[in-house]
């Protein structure tokens, strides 16, 4: 192979191999596990309404006709010489996956203005390439999407700082791979046998291979094997990150070529100590006083539920939100379109990025042109080869086809308005039903109160969210965008699962000094990792002429001429405006001490004001934390936008990403670096604002949420979302001449007089009882269905169309 990196491995208890699933070049499709499906009869019912977008969604995902026939292109090409998935080893050409080729910006913005028309649909295709020796994973764009006389297949660089539109496959024959790591450690059985209790790779009770890291070395794969007792099926998902009834041991292949014959095992790690060969650890074994380490049994500690009685009232159902009038607000369920309150905007989904949003307009003014997530990093820390090397980037995983179904009065009100995405990957179709979720809901406290001799007046805080969840193995990650009535809209974050924990190792320095973690049960401790998730926010407030400003909220010393008296001057504070001129990277200021105002150069307010929206951290732990580490040696170049917690750059129709899944195989040399995004480019340029290149002056700011996350007791057997969440808010900032919730609100003024109370109200209001089944409070669950939820086998379309070759 042209390029090699090293694999960390571990022999798990997992039955799923759930990290070769994640490092795929193959469809995995075919081990997606059921899951539940919501049949949602009485929504489709509503579905029927006619409301239409005013423009069409140029950022949505192919659909299925649009798929089909780029299958058919495709599968011709003599070029990519494909081989149908499900008959395709790791000598072949396969299909991984295919999605949009999003449109330029400078393309959409015509579109939307009238002055050009629709942008052409193009394609992004990614294609696993094995059958040469330099296996590797290339991208390509194919468009005007076919049935078209134009359409043709480029590689696509564009989007690539690079330059580049592959990188090589570090793990192209990892099937082979995997059993011969098998083959290895059933020849090393005595040793397994005695420090991991069991030398079979049975379904259900004996050794798994569980790969754990990557990361790029000049000539040669190594993986770290840690080889754990494996527990029963059902339970082996969700314990895996756990490790109960494990213990482990990692070995660190070598895979120098992808001739099996120059593949040999090279290091062993057990407790602490690295071994060069097996036969070392043997005669290590055979010394008495050898310490080997317990094992975590398996036990109702990892059961996520206690099915027992509570405290009292637990019997008793809590109270729950309902929606007697029916939705207020409206979709174009085919252009996935939403309008609510003087909002409106567009819904798209990715296979790898999930939710992104796009022209969220408020009262008719633009705000945002595009907002979605990026990439989501998870980075351990620990002096296990395990924990110390790990970095979970989960865009590889997928985190849109990892969008699973929402369970209605669970993840999202009973009432809500459930979408669904579809997705094309590894040759299948697959859709994940309901998997969004856009209901509005009513805080449990007001927007705004004011009380006076006279009167009493209060409005309500209902809120519309759009809201999905990615599992991404271990955890699940749920992303939402909240808009409020006076036009501010939050993007938040909140994490919950299995902790991916560390084995307690009773001889560690570090264990003693709790120094990544703290000891949570027999033989396992917690292992220190931030999250940080980053999203892209191109704003156009109110048109895309906008500069960043930077508001301090400073101390200063004035003399005011009506301080006569006073001998000192006075010790009191300003505001100090700078705007930001150059692309930056910059952190959420100390005691909140700016304000980070995008303000239109060329709009003002009723007051002379300069219109804009403000960009604060919103609810959670505190500011949204960035990455703590430095110069990471996991992540080598792959996530520089991990390192600050904003960015502001250019908007370049070449950088429409900050992050790339593939980035993952090649960290010191990803596909796209972040780093030469902020080039000190002036970001404000006169020149250009009156020039034709006037698109250079539009800014684009991409921020991170999470957290860093030090698991504790109460982190097991689940994290919980209170203390996992975080979020950014942007709010208009003398966007409006007044509050512009006002309008729209609903609440009551009370007057107050002689005569008794006068109740007059603004909205509307509830003036009738309601009836309720008993499924409006707690839907019917038993409906959903627990079939495997791969829509459609698209293998038909092999037989219609001659092979390229
Ligand atoms: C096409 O792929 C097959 C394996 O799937 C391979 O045997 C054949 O040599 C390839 N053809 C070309 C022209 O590369
Ligand atoms: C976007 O613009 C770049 C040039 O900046 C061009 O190479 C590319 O083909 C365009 N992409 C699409 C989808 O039209
Ligand atoms: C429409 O938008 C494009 C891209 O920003 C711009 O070049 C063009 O001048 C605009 N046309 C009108 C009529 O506003
Ligand atoms: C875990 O190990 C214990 C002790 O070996 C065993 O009794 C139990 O059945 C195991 N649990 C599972 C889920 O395999
Ligand atoms: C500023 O606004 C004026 C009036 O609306 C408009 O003619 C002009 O093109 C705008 N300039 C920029 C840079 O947007
Ligand atoms: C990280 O890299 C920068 C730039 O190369 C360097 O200045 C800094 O010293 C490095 N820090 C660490 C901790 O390696
Ligand atoms: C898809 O359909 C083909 C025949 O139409 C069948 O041979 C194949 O096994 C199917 N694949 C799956 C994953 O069901
Ligand atoms: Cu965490």
């Amino acid at each position: 192979m042209a390029s090699s990196a090293k694999v960390w491995i571990a022999i798990s208890a997992s039955a799923v191999f759930l990290w070769f699933a994640f490092l795929a070049s193959a469809p995995f499709l075919r081990h997606v596990d059921s899951y539940l499906e919501f049949l949602a009869s009485t929504r489709e019912v509503s579905k029927t309404n006619h409301f239409q977008a005013p423009y069409k969604n140029v950022w949505a995902d192919l659909n299925r006709q649009e798929a089909d026939e780029l299958m058919r292109f495709l599968f011709d090409s003599a070029e990519l010489n494909l081989t149908e998935a499900s008959h395709a080893t790791s000598r072949d050409n396969k299909l991984m996956q295919l999605g949009v080729l999003q449109p330029n910006k400078t393309d959409i913005l015509s579109y939307l203005n009238g002055s050009a028309g629709i942008p052409e649909r193009w394609a992004h295709v990614v294609v696993s390439q094995g059958v040469t020796d330099d296996a590797c994973i290339v991208n390509y764009m194919v468009g005007p999407l076919p049935p078209n006389a134009l359409t043709e297949m480029k590689p696509l660089k564009y989007i690539f700082n690079s330059g580049r539109n592959h990188v090589a496959n570090p793990v192209p024959d990892q099937e082979d791979i995997q059993m011969w790591i098998i083959g290895e450690l059933q020849g090393v059985s005595d040793i397994t046998q005695k420090i991991l209790g069991t030398d079979a790779f049975a379904k259900t009770d004996g050794l798994d291979v569980r790969t754990g890291t990557i990361s790029t070395e000049k000539t040669r794969i190594r993986m770290q094997v840690g080889s754990c007792r494996k527990v029963s099926i059902l339970s082996s998902v969700s314990n895996l990150p756990l490790h109960a009834n494990e213990s482990r041991a990692y070995v660190v292949p070598e895979i120098v070529t992808r001739d099996p014959a120059n593949w040999k095992m090279s290091q062993w790690y057990y407790n602490g100590l690295v071994y060069e060969s097996a036969s070392e650890l043997r005669e290590a074994l055979k010394r008495p006083g050898f310490l080997l380490n317990p094992l975590n049994l398996n036990g109702p500690w990892t059961d996520t539920e206690d099915f027992r009685e509570g405290p009292p009232g637990r019997e008793l159902p809590p109270p729950t939100m309902i929606q007697p009038a029916g939705p207020r607000f409206k979709i174009d369920y085919h252009q996935n379109f939403v309008s609510w309150m003087g909002f409106e905007f567009f819904i798209s989904t990715s296979q790898e990025r999930g939710l992104s949003l796009h022209n969220i307009k408020f009262d008719g003014d633009t705000v945002i042109f595009e907002i979605g997530l990026q990439e989501a990093l998870a980075h351990y820390a620990g002096d296990d080869p395990a924990q110390g090397a790990l970095a979970f980037m989960d865009t590889l995983g997928n985190m849109g086809i990892y969008m699973r179904n929402l369970v209605p009065g669970y993840d999202c009100p009973a009432y809500a308005t459930y979408l669904s995405a579809s997705y094309h990957n590894g040759g299948a179709a697959i859709t994940r039903k309901n998997s969004i979720c856009v209901f509005e809901y009513t805080a449990d406290h007001a927007l705004r109160r004011h009380t006076s001799d006279e009167h009493v007046s209060i409005s309500r805080n209902t809120y519309l969210v759009v809201r999905s969840v990615s599992t991404m193995g271990n955890y699940d990650f749920t992303v939402e965008y909240n808009f409020y009535l006076d036009g501010t809209i939050e993007v938040k974050l909140r994490a919950s699962g299995f902790i991916w924990a560390a084995f307690h190792t009773p001889t560690s320095e570090s264990a003693k000094q709790n120094e990544y973690g703290y000891r949570v049960h027999e033989a396992l401790a917690t292992s220190m990792h931030d999250h940080v998730l980053n999203f892209k926010a191109d704003l156009d407030v109110a048109g895309t002429s906008n500069t960043f400003v930077r508001v301090g909220i400073e101390p200063t010393t004035v003399k005011y001429p009506w301080d006569e008296d006073a001998t000192t001057p006075r010790n009191t504070m300003h505001l100090v405006e700078r705007a930001v001129e150059k692309e930056a990277g910059i952190d959420w200021p100390a005691n909140s001490g700016e304000m980070y105002v995008v303000m239109n150069d060329n709009s003002t307010n009723a007051w002379g004001e300069k219109r804009g929206y403000r960009i604060t951290p919103g609810t959670g732990v505190a500011n949204p934390s960035h990455l703590s580490i430095l110069n990471s040696t996991a992540l080598g170049k792959s996530a520089e936008w991990a390192y600050k917690d904003l960015w502001l750059v250019k908007q370049k129709d070449t950088e429409p990403r900050s992050a790339e899944p593939l980035n993952f195989y090649v960290p010191q040399d990803p596909l796209v670096d972040f780093g030469k995004f902020v080039d000190d480019d002036e970001v404000v340029d006169e020149d250009l604002l009156a020039s034709e290149s006037e698109i250079d002056a539009f800014r684009v700011i991409y921020f991170n949420l999470g957290s860093h996350h030090i698991p504790h007791s109460g982190d097991i057997p689940n994290t919980l979302m209170h203390t996992s969440a975080s979020s950014v808010m942007f709010t208009p900032f003398n966007f409006h001449d007044g509050d512009a919730s006002r309008c729209r609100v609903q609440g009551v003024k009370l007057e107050l007089g002689d005569e008794g109370t006068q109740a007059r109200y603004f909205g509307g209001r509830h003036l009738e009882g309601v009836h309720l089944k008993a499924t409006d409070l707690e839907p019917d669950l038993l409906k959903y269905d627990t079939e495997a939820q791969i829509a459609r086998n698209m293998s038909w379309i092999y037989n219609l169309i001659p092979r390229g070759n």
